[in-house]
C-alpha cells in the first residue's frame, strides 16, 4: 500500500519520561485499570469530519490544511484515496475506532440515488480497511446541515418535501452504518432550531423532529441494526436555538415523545459550556437518567464564546470526565470520540498526530486519576456521609414515601430548629482531588 505518512511509524507506548512528541506518555492500550484495559476503557474515536475534511479556513479566511493526499476535488476516486489514507492514519495512531458523517466520506452528486452510488463505492473501500485493520466504526451520522436545501432545518423545516429529503438521507445513513458494523448512530440537530421566532411554529417543529426519530426507529428495527442511537445536545450554532440545547432539554424531549427507550446522549464538551454548563454536570444529568452514551471529546476556549472544538489537554477536565463515566459503569457502546480539530495556524499534516496523541494521553491521565480517586474512596466516603441522615430516621421514611407533612410538622416541633447541618468541605474537596493530579 502506498504510505502518505512517510517519516511517521506507528504510535508507541513510551511511558512518562519519553521526550518523543510522537509516543504515547501514559495511554498504554494494554495496561489494565480497574478490570480493564485501557484500550476497552477509552475507546478513542477519530472523527472524519475535522480530522479528513476540515481545511481550516475560519470566517476570515480560507483554509490552510496542507494534505498532499488530496486532490481537492470532488471526484470518487479522491473520496476512496482519502479514506485509504484515514485508516493508514488511524492505524498508526492506534484508535480503535471512528465515526462519520455520509458526506465526509463520499461526495454529493447530481441527484440521491447519484449521492447514494456515490457512497456505495466508498463505503466498498472502508468496509475492505476496516476488515484489513481491525478498525471499528463507532458510529454513523447523516450530514443534514450543510447542503442549502437545510436552510431551514431538515426535519424540522417548513418545508415537507425537506422533511422526506432528510427521511431519505437518514434511512441510507443507516443501511451503510449497519453494512459497516457500526456501534451506534448519532442524531445531532444541525440545523434543528430557530433563528426567528417569527416565522416559527415550535411545536409543529418538535412534533415532526419526534416523527422523524420515530421513523428511524422503526427502520432501525426493519432493517436489524442492533447499534445505539444517540442524540447530541448543543444550545446553539449554527442555529440561534437548537432544540437539543442540552442534556436536560434533549432528556425531556425524550421523554416527551417516547424515545427515552430508543436513544442514549452523545454528550459534547464544548457544547456543554456553550450551553452555560460543565462537561461534568451534562455528564451526570445523562448518567443519572440511565442515558449516558458516548462522549465528543473536545473541548472549547474559555475566552472564546462558540464551538471552537479544541483538542482536549487538561488534566482537571479528562479526570472529571472519566470520574463520572466510571461511575456509571463504563463505556459498553460509546466511546471518547475527538470531534475536534487541529487550529488553523497548525496545518501541517503530523499536527494531526500531535493532536490526537495529546488528546489520549490527557485521557489516559484522567482514566489513571480516576481510578486513583475511587481507590483512595475518600471522596466518595465523604458524600455518602453528606448524606447519612437519610439512611435512617425520618430521612429513611420520607425517601421510602412513608412520611408525610403532617409528621413532618412533628418531628420539627419536637425538635424545635435544625442544628445538624455541617460544612460542605467545597476547598477541602478541591484540595483532595489535587493530591491525585
Ligand atoms: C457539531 C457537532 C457534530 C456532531 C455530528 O457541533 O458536534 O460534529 O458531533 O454531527
Ligand atoms: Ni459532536
Ligand atoms: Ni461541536
Amino acid at each position: 500500500m502506498k504510505t502518505v505518512f512517510k517519516n511517521i511509524s506507528k504510535i508507541k507506548y513510551e511511558g512518562p519520561k519519553s521526550r518523543n512528541p510522537l509516543a504515547f506518555k501514559h495511554y498504554n492500550p494494554a495496561e489494565v485499570v480497574e478490570g480493564k484495559t485501557m484500550s476497552e476503557h477509552l475507546r478513542f474515536s477519530v472523527v472524519y469530519w475535522h480530522t479528513f475534511r476540515n481545511a481550516l479556513s475560519d470566517p476570515f479566511g480560507v483554509g490552510t490544511a496542507v494534505r498532499p493526499w488530496d486532490d481537492g476535488s470532488n471526484s470518487v476516486a479522491n473520496a476512496e484515496n482519502r479514506a485509504r489514507v484515514a485508516f493508514e492514519f488511524i492505524e498508526k495512531l492506534g484508535a480503535p475506532f471512528y465515526a462519520f458523517h455520509d458526506r465526509d466520506i463520499a461526495p454529493e452528486g447530481q441527484t440521491l440515488s447519484e449521492t447514494n452510488k456515490n457512497l456505495d463505492a466508498v463505503v466498498k473501500v472502508l468496509k475492505t480497511e476496516q476488515q484489513r485493520t481491525g478498525i471499528k466504526l463507532l458510529w454513523g451520522t447523516a450530514n443534514l446541515f450543510s447542503n442549502p436545501r437545510f436552510v431551514h432545518g431538515a426535519s424540522t423545516s417548513c418545508n415537507a418535501d425537506v422533511f422526506a429529503f432528510a427521511g431519505a438521507q437518514v434511512k441510507k445513513a443507516l443501511e451503510v452504518t449497519h453494512e459497516l458494523g457500526g456501534a451506534g448512530y448519532v442524531f445531532w440537530g444541525g440545523r434543528e432550531g430557530y433563528s426567528t421566532l417569527w416565522n416559527t411554529n415550535m411545536k409543529r417543529e418538535l412534533e415532526h423532529l419526534a416523527k422523524f426519530l420515530h421513523m428511524a426507529v422503526d427502520y432501525k428495527k426493519k432493517i436489524g441494526f442492533k447499534g445505539q442511537f444517540y442524540i447530541e445536545p448543543k444550545p446553539k450554532e449554527p442555529t440561534k436555538h437548537q432544540y437539543d440545547s442540552d442534556a436536560a432539554a434533549c432528556l425531556n424531549f425524550l421523554r416527551e415523545y417516547d424515545l427515552m427507550g430508543h436513544l442514549k446522549l452523545n454528550i459534547e464538551t464544548n457544547h456543554a459550556t456553550l450551553a452555560g454548563h460543565s462537561m461534568q454536570h451534562e455528564l451526570e444529568v445523562a448518567g443519572s437518567a440511565g442515558a449516558l452514551g458516548s462522549v465528543d471529546a473536545n473541548t472549547g476556549d474559555e475566552l472564546i464564546g462558540w464551538d471552537t472544538d479544541q483538542f482536549p489537554t487538561s488534566i482537571y477536565l479528562t479526570t472529571q470526565i472519566m470520574l463520572t463515566v466510571l461511575k456509571y459503569g463504563g463505556f459498553t457502546t460509546g466511546g471518547l470520540n475527538f470531534d475536534a480539530k487541529v487550529r488553523r495556524e497548525s496545518f501541517e499534516p503530523v499536527d494531526l498526530f500531535h493532536a490526537h496523541v495529546g488528546g489520549m494521553d490527557a485521557f489516559a491521565r484522567g482514566l489513571k486519576i480516576a481510578a486513583a480517586i475511587r481507590k483512595d474512596g475518600r471522596l466518595a466516603e465523604f458524600v455518602k456521609q453528606r448524606y447519612a441522615s437519610w439512611d435512617s430516621g425520618i430521612g429513611a421514611k420520607i425517601e421510602s414515601g412513608k412520611s408525610n407533612f403532617t409528621e413532618l410538622e412533628a418531628h420539627m416541633l419536637k425538635q424545635g430548629e435544625v442544628t445538624t447541618n455541617v460544612s460542605g468541605r467545597q476547598e477541602f474537596l478541591e484540595n483532595l482531588i489535587n493530591e491525585f493530579i
